[in-house]
Formats: structure tokens, C-alpha cells, sequence
């Protein structure tokens, strides 16, 4: 039974559910912010008050979809990561990531005015973000993807932290310095800015050189290492259960953290991030 001639237009729509029992990572990012950030004065090569912002969207989200297990942000880019449990929207693609974009984008404009009390938005520089989903097939790539990111966060502030000292404490022309720091590996940066400027780049603040980690804490962290063993393929949790694992999840305070997730402590001090449980 139809309940219109119209409706047999549903029948265009792409399935577009991902692979069951994977790690789901949407990561979204900041479109055009190269010019956004010029157009408000972000301080370079890092503006507190920016990541803040970034971070404090994030929190927001993650409180929202208590599915999330871990995010991690760096610049204007953040990934959120959904266990391979997680059956949120039956697991469709589209759902995800656009629930995802317009949650962050809206508390990002939303608190704008909070880090920046001084600098309104004013179109056409609204903050926009894009977003995709990527499954991986288990833990130990997530965490390779994970380091991945924490390792571009390296490479790329231990460049610009360079690059912006010898630009503008230096006196160099942007073009200058760009040829200078053609080829150079971490060492030769590392020894400019100690001998020319006499900055310790291990000084700097963890938040730009680890990016942030938003994880929930239940008060169960581990002192020592104990082994996390791969995710086995679950058994689907009743209603009731899923309710259970998400009250638990909404109670739990989000933290938010500048450490290292390339190693294996941050891991086996937080077990429940990967398991799963709760
Ligand atoms: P896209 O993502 O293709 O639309 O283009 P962009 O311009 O967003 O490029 P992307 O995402 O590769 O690079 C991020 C830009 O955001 C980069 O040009 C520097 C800027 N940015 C991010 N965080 C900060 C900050 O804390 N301070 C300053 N000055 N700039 C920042
Ligand atoms: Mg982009
Ligand atoms: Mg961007
Ligand atoms: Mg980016
Ligand atoms: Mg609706």
C-alpha cells in the first residue's frame, strides 16, 4: 500500500551504512582557515584562545554522542572516534559525519564569543567545517592513525615555531626563512631557535606540541601498564544495556589533555578507551 504516487521517490536514496565492527573515525576540519585566521588576528604560529575554542566545542560534542570513546584535535581539525560497538544512526555514513559537523560547528559559533569577547564574527568569515568518516579494522591501526595525527601536530608546530621566530623575532622575509628551512631535519630547527633565539623547544606548551586528547575519565586509571587485548566481534547489547552504557557515559567528566598517545601508557592506564566498557 502506498501512501502516494510520490513516494516511490524514496527508492533513489544510497545506502550508505559502514562496516559493521569497526572503529569509525570522523574527522572534521576547518574550511578555508588559513584566511579566517588571518581575517581575526589569530596569534601566530599558535592562538590560545583558538585551540581553546576548538577544544571547547569538542568537549560539547562529545558529551552530546556519548557513543564517542576518544577524540583528538590539532589546529583546526579534530577526529572523533567511534567504537567498533557504536550503533548510533545504524551506523550511516551521512548521519554521523553531518551530526558530528553541524553539532561542532554550532557550539564553536555558539562560544565564540567567549574566547574572543573582543572580535565578532562577521560574515563572510563565518567558521565552517568539512567532515568524513574513515573505518579502520581494528585497534592497532586506530592507534597508528591516532599517532599519525599527534605526529603531524610534531612536524608542524616544531616548523611553524621555527618559522614565525625567525619571521618575526628574526627579521626575515617570509621567503627567507621558507628557503632556509628547506631540507632541515627536527635537530637543525631545534638548534635554530636555541642558538638564535634561545628557546628550548621542549619548553614550549604541551598543548601545541601534543595537540589535545578528549577522553572520559571514571576514576579507574591504572597506575601501571596492564595489556589491552584486541576488541573481539560483541554480541549486540540489549536496549537496556545500551541505555546503561550511555548514562554511565553522559555522567562521565570528559577530559581534556595534552599528552602523549603515540606510546603505549596512555593506553594501558585507560583500558575502558578501547574496550569499550563502559
Ligand atoms: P582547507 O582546510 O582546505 O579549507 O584550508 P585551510 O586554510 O583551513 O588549511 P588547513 O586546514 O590545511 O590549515 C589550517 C590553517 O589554519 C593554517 O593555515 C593555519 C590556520 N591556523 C590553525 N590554527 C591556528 C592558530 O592557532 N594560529 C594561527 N595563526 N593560525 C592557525
Ligand atoms: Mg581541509
Ligand atoms: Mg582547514
Ligand atoms: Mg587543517
Ligand atoms: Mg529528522
Amino acid at each position: 500500500y502506498k501512501i502516494s504516487r510520490f513516494e516511490y521517490v524514496k527508492n533513489f536514496e544510497q545506502p550508505d551504512v559502514l562496516l559493521p565492527n569497526t572503529w569509525i573515525v570522523v574527522r572534521i576540519d576547518g574550511r578555508g582557515f588559513h584566511k579566517l585566521s588571518d581575517h581575526y588576528g589569530f596569534v601566530k604560529p599558535n592562538d590560545r584562545r583558538a585551540l581553546d575554542l576548538m577544544n571547547a566545542a569538542a568537549v560539547e560534542v562529545m558529551k552530546e554522542l556519548p557513543d564517542l570513546c576518544i577524540a583528538y584535535g590539532v589546529s583546526d581539525e579534530f577526529s572523533f572516534v567511534f567504537h567498533p560497538n557504536c550503533q548510533l544512526f545504524e551506523r550511516r555514513n551521512g548521519k554521523l559525519v553531518t551530526t558530528i559537523v553541524s553539532t561542532f560547528t554550532a557550539y564553536y559559533i555558539y562560544k565564540w564569543s567567549e574566547f574572543f569577547p573582543d572580535t565578532p564574527l562577521k560574515p563572510p568569515y563565518l567558521p565552517s567545517f568539512d567532515g568524513r568518516a574513515v573505518i579502520y579494522p581494528n585497534a592497532h591501526i586506530l592507534r597508528d592513525y591516532m599517532s599519525w595525527r599527534q605526529v603531524d601536530c610534531h612536524i608542524n608546530n616544531l616548523y611553524n615555531t621555527t618559522f614565525w621566530h625567525m619571521v618575526l623575532k628574526g627579521g626575515m622575509g617570509n621567503t627567507e626563512a621558507e628557503l632556509e628551512l628547506k631540507g632541515t631535519v627536527a635537530a637543525d630547527k631545534n638548534e635554530i631557535l636555541f642558538k638564535r633565539f634561545g628557546v628550548n623547544y621542549n619548553n614550549e606548551l604541551e598543548i601545541y606540541k601534543k595537540g589535545t586528547v578528549l577522553y572520559r575519565q571514571y576514576e579507574l586509571e591504572e597506575p601501571q601498564a596492564t595489556q589491552v587485548s584486541e576488541e573481539q566481534p560483541e554480541e549486540k547489547q540489549s536496549r537496556s544495556q545500551q541505555d546503561k552504557v550511555r548514562k554511565l557515559r553522559r555522567k562521565a567528566q570528559v577530559a581534556v589533555d595534552h599528552v602523549d598517545i603515540i606510546k603505549d601508557d596512555f593506553w594501558d592506564r585507560r583500558p575502558w578507551i578501547l574496550s569499550g566498557k563502559p
